[in-house]
């Protein structure tokens, strides 16, 4: 079969075709179902995501925004060392890297010593990086690694043994289960040294209503955000889900800070995965359970700190409290 899989818009290869039908049929004959929103992001979900980030009612990305515009000179100061030592500034996951620009202009205005490293599992978005900072922040050291963040961590390691900061911006460790999130920071300690440092962006509780209209935005971006992961299965591996014969259901619980998007199925249908021969039943009202969007307190995140080896330096906020960057130690 033909089928190509295009992860964050590269990365053509059998092996991540064989990865997506594999995590897709295990969600989809799983009970409840579930698909895993690390696949929202094709081309289209990329530019979904785009237009969710321009819309009125997601905020992160202008709160977090706030902080790096409005807050440069603190988060500079809390990330240089004492002695102004040349540093690796690692970002996981830098896309364009638009938030962490006001940081790498402010160090390099300062004439601090750094050299840039984002990790990015698309080759694209690395190459696209290296040309656009060259024209708008000459000057930049700048190493751009494609792959996975702990493989590409590793690598940085070997690279230089110069103290490391790792950025985890956007409040995407609120994409994962809290668990699953411990295990991350766990894991992102144990790649990482004493002295090193790790600058966290952590959506944080707030009015509810604030939340989940973030998530169930009026012009319906988030919906088509949640469905194109349907019509991208059609696409990749030949299945026939008539996604308008599924709905958007968004969800956020203030007990336990977690925000979830469903989507639920209007009819009782079946769905063929033509390329692989499989069928999956959908009952009428059942749901799939599609996306975590975790809210946190800051004594939750402290304590996740404190629980996977990190000491906290310090928080920065938005003007309106709303998302904090959280920046911890390795001890
Ligand atoms: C990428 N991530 C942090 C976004 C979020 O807020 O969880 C993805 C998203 N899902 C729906 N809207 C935005």
């Amino acid at each position: 079969n033909t089928v190509t899989l295009s992860l964050n818009g590269s990365n053509h290869n059998h092996t991540a075709v064989n990865q997506f039908h594999e995590d897709v049929l295990r969600g989809l004959t799983s009970t409840p179902k579930r698909l895993d929103s690390k696949y929202f992001y094709d081309a289209i979900g990329d530019q979904l995501f785009q237009d969710l980030m321009n819309c009125a009612e997601y905020y992160p990305t202008n709160c977090e925004l706030d902080i790096f515009k409005n807050q440069t000179a603190a988060l500079a100061k809390s990330i240089i060392g004492n002695d102004q030592d040349d540093f690796d500034l690692i970002e996981l996951g830098a896309g364009d890297a638009m938030k962490s620009s006001y940081l790498l202009k402010y160090l390099l205005d300062e004439g601090i010593k750094f050299t840039y490293l984002p990790i990015d599992i698309s080759a694209h978005v690395i190459e696209e990086l290296d040309t656009n900072l060259a024209k708008t922040l000459p000057g930049l050291n700048f190493r751009g690694l494609n792959g996975e963040y702990f493989e590409m961590l590793q690598k940085a390691a070997t690279l230089s043994n110069k103290r490391k900061v790792v950025l985890f911006l956007g409040s995407n460790i609120g994409n994962m289960p809290v668990a699953e999130a411990e295990a991350f920071c766990h894991e992102l300690r144990n790649s990482l040294s004493p002295g090193d440092m790790a600058l966290i962006g952590f959506d944080l509780k707030k009015n509810p209503k604030t939340i989940l209209a973030a998530y169930n935005d009026g012009d319906g971006i988030t919906k088509k955000f949640n469905l194109n992961l349907l019509s991208r299965i059609n696409k990749e591996l030949g299945a026939d889900f008539k996604v308008e014969q599924f709905d958007h259901y968004p969800t956020y619980d203030p007990e336990t800070g977690a925000c979830k998007s469903y989507l639920i199925s209007l009819a009782d249908q079946k769905v063929h995965l033509a390329d692989y021969n499989e069928s999956i039943h959908f009952q009428k009202d059942e749901y799939i359970y599609m996306e975590i969007s975790q809210k946190f307190t800051t004594e939750q995140i402290k304590s996740m700190a404190a629980n996977t080896g990190f000491q906290t330096v310090k928080y920065l906020f938005d003007a309106k409290n709303w998302f904090t960057d959280a920046i911890w130690r390795v001890q």
